[in-house]
């Protein structure tokens, strides 16, 4: 396999397994030289801990990309996740256009909600903002509130394939090519994963372990587009991002004391043999 270079637009959050902190380690062990940039520096996560702090990137990105458009330097793949402003999103969609080789991949996975609610620091503006940037994704990678918040659809937590369908159609028509939305389950103790393309769906279904936990998502996200770099199809790819995530899940499950993450390094051997 030829040796990729792929460029991941997130926050840092120092504390917390999530974002950053999770896509880099993830994205070396599936064998991807991973280039980052940070969209904001937090002390931790915003999902639980109070005080955190925050400071935001928007301003340091047009230099930085400047910077790498003199050098000539180009991405096999651009996966976004949390940002750190409205004006934030408008420089990272350019990125998106601009910065990738001819056959580059877009990932979107636009982190702001989930259970329902956006995350503390967003607002319906923001959502707003968003919608354009997930109309750039060759592939979206939402949970099932990212994607009510994105279509104006309803939030609901007992659904049928109808409505989960609906929610994609409404993606695509943003502009995303393909949709891989998480959390979607339609069995008491099942959950999965549901990929939209061209107008088919197909659904991958797992156990459901326990409520989930801070920074799956991320997590979800990073090894699915580390399994797609490594030629794993689409469907390949969301299956082995999600067993990945379960691995991890388990692995923290019984420790209280961990409620801010998921154990995600002690896996990292599992998904690499999952993608030999
Ligand atoms: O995991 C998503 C995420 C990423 N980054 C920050 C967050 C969260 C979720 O709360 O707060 C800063």
């Amino acid at each position: 396999m030829a040796y990729k270079k792929i460029l991941t637009i997130q926050d840092i959050s120092c504390v917390g397994q999530c974002s950053l902190t999770v896509a880099l380690p993830i994205l070396s062990a599936c064998g991807m030289e991973t280039c980052i940039l940070p969209s904001a520096v937090l002390s931790t996560h915003t999902g639980g801990f109070s005080g955190f702090t925050f400071r935001d990137l928007t301003d340091d990105m047009p230099a930085i990309q400047a910077h790498w458009q003199k050098e000539n330097i180009k991405f096999k793949a651009i996966y976004t996740g949390y940002l750190g402003s409205i004006k934030q999103i408008g420089y990272v969609k350019n990125i998106l256009e601009t910065m990738g080789t001819e056959d580059a991949v877009r990932i979107v996975d636009p982190a702001m909600a989930d259970n329902g609610k956006l995350y503390s620091i967003f607002d319906m503006d923001y959502v707003e903002a968003m919608k354009p940037l997930c109309g750039t994704a060759d592939i979206l990678v939402p949970n099932i509130t990212e994607a009510a918040f994105l279509t104006g659809c309803e939030y609901r937590e007992s659904y049928d394939e109808a409505y989960v369908t609906e929610l994609c159609e409404k993606l695509c028509a943003l502009g995303a090519k393909t949709v891989v939305m998480t959390g979607v389950g339609y069995r008491e103790g099942k959950t999965g994963v549901a990929v939209y393309s061209d107008g088919k769906m197909s659904h991958y279904e797992h156990d459901k372990i326990g409520k989930g936990a801070h920074g799956t998502g991320d997590i979800y996200a990073s090894a699915f587009t580390g399994a797609l770099m490594n030629d794993k199809s689409i469907f390949e790819a969301a299956r082995i991002a999600a067993d990945y995530t379960v691995k991890c899940i388990i692995n923290t499950q019984g420790d209280a004391d961990h409620w801010y993450g998921a154990k995600f390094e002690t896996a990292l051997r599992d998904l690499m043999d999952m993608l030999a």
